[in-house]
């Protein structure tokens, strides 16, 4: 059976789910490169307008695959071109939720900060342990992390490679939400479905700007926004929305 299964759990929404359960998820290159496959493919796929990542009940991903990189030199690891895998997920214009039960650890963890949403178990944990195994996160751990939390509550997880739950990691502002373990996939699909039903365009143009503005100087970013902002009042979707709301009906969005 394929390591990573794609379900279509209903309308607009795309489920990932990783499926290599003997080796705790592990992120192998080959399940590196479907992932990238499938969102690059959704990115483009009219009819996915959200996308919920998840693993099993136990195990969201335990980090990249330690056999794969056992006995990897410097030079395996830049013809990898791994990064521009994970690149495939950080690019995909359609909002990630990460539905986590279990460990999200190293590559894990990075793959769940590749999301837009989080929504983690009870008994979810996140962590960065590579440091345990002789090395550092090699994909977003130190800088997302560091973005997320700030510098003292990433260092210490970074450097200690110590996890942390998913309550702790609510309270830092790592997770969206905290769901009994029972129920995050619906949480997740819940959430999904109701931004499914959004108007595509400002979807998009909301995630496009959230994320670039992150990097960029609060000038720069508020211009993004605004030509954003702009650019949806040429959409037929925002007559209807307004018409709507004037109406006092719902509207019915074309995604153009
Ligand atoms: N890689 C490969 N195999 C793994 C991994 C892993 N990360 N994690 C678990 N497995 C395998 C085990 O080797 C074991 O295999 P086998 O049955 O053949 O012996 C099987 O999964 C079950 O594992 P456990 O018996 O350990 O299961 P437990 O339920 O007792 O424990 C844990 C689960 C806590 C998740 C534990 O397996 C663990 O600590 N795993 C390693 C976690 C870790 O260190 N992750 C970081 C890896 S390094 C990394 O992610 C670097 C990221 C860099 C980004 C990528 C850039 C290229």
């Amino acid at each position: 059976m394929s390591e990573v299964l794609l379900e279509r759990p209903a309308p607009g929404v795309t489920l990932l789910r990783l499926n290599r359960p003997e080796a705790r998820n592990a992120l192998n290159l080959t399940v590196r490169q479907m992932l990238a496959d499938h969102f690059r493919t959704l990115g483009a796929d009219v009819e996915t307008r959200c996308i919920v990542l998840t693993g099993n009940a136990e195990v969201f991903a335990a980090g990249a695959d330690i056999r794969d990189m056992a006995e990897a030199t410097p030079v395996d690891l830049i013809l990898r071109n791994t990064h521009l895998l994970w690149q495939a997920i950080a690019e995909c214009p359609k909002p990630i939720i990460a539905a986590v039960n279990g460990y999200a650890l190293g590559g894990g963890c990075e793959l769940a900060m590749h999301a837009d949403m989080i929504v983690a178990g009870e008994g979810a944990s996140f962590g960065q342990p590579e440091i345990r195994v002789g090395i550092m996160p090699g994909a977003g751990g130190t800088q997302r992390l560091t973005r997320a939390v700030g510098k003292f509550k990433a260092m210490k997880m970074v450097l200690t490679g110590q996890p942390v739950s998913a309550r702790d990691a609510d309270a830092m502002g790592l997770v969206t939400e905290v769901v009994p373990d029972a129920e995050v996939e619906d949480a997740a699909l819940k959430l999904a479905g109701q931004i499914a039903r959004m108007p595509p365009l400002a979807v998009q143009q909301i995630k496009e700007v959230m994320l670039a503005g992150q990097d960029a100087p609060l000038s720069a970013a508020l211009m993004l926004e605004r030509k954003a902002f702009q650019l949806l009042f040429a959409s037929r979707d925002q007559r209807e929305g307004m018409q709507a709301f004037l109406e006092k009906r719902k509207p019915a969005y074309e995604g153009r």
